[in-house]
């Protein structure tokens, strides 16, 4: 269903043993050198959400080959299935002429559990304006999608459940958006996640 110009929500996009294998992945990811971190912001706050990078490593408000705010290890690897995962997302929510033309070299990967949240922002560090790929698993969570020249109202709630893509191009691109709740315990019994996890895929246009 499109949301706004550029943005298409896919319910149920990956099938169960896609959101397992998923999963398994980012519980390797999650682990050190260069695993799951908590993020803290610059104005001395802490994200609830805790992260995993791949490919390129961000931390507020930059990418870095290193975890320059975890344990300095270097990012882990971007791998090609990733890549390849991307680019079906994008043809199927936006059509083959959306499909970027580099290819996609970032994956940043949130962990909520029931308290986490996060709050309205924009992604603007990349340097491409290649469509970003967001897939959820576990629980679902109200993901708010706003405007772009605004953090304010007018917003739109949309659920997001385990299984759906959304792919943020065009226009939707620098919307600010956000993570207001998570819904404790909505996961599918037959994927073993507590809480949400949310993969995001993106083009960096930074030069390795
Ligand atoms: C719209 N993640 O990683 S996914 C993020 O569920 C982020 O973890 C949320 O916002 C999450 O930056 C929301 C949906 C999403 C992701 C990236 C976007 C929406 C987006 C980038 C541009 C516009
Ligand atoms: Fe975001």
């Amino acid at each position: 269903a499109r949301v706004a110009p550029g943005a298409v929500h896919a319910p149920g996009w990956l099938d169960g043993d896609e959101q397992r294998e998923l999963l398994a992945a980012c519980r390797d990811w999650a682990r050190p050198p260069a695993g799951l971190r908590t993020v803290r912001t610059p104005g001395g706050g802490t994200m609830t959400a805790r992260q995993v990078c791949l490919g390129w490593h961000w931390y507020p408000y930059a990418y870095a080959r290193t975890a320059v705010d975890g344990d300095g290890s270097p990012v882990k690897p971007f791998p090609a299935w990733l890549d390849e995962l991307g680019r079906r997302a994008v043809a199927d929510a936006l059509g083959p002429d959306a499909v970027p033309a580099t290819p996609y070299d970032i994956a940043l990967i949130n962990f909520y559990d029931g308290d986490a949240r996060m709050g309205m922002h924009r992604d603007a560090d990349e340097r491409a304006d290649a469509p970003v790929v967001s897939l959820s698993l576990g629980d679902t969570c109200v993901f708010r999608f706003g405007n772009t020249g605004t953090r304010t109202r007018p917003y739109t709630d949309v659920e997001l459940r385990s299984g759906d893509l959304f792919v943020f191009g065009g226009p939707s691109r620098l919307a600010y958006h956000g993570v207001p709740r998570v819904r404790p315990g909505t996961a599918p019994p037959w994927l073993g996640l507590a809480g949400r996890l949310n993969v995001t895929l993106r083009v960096s246009g930074l030069q390795r």
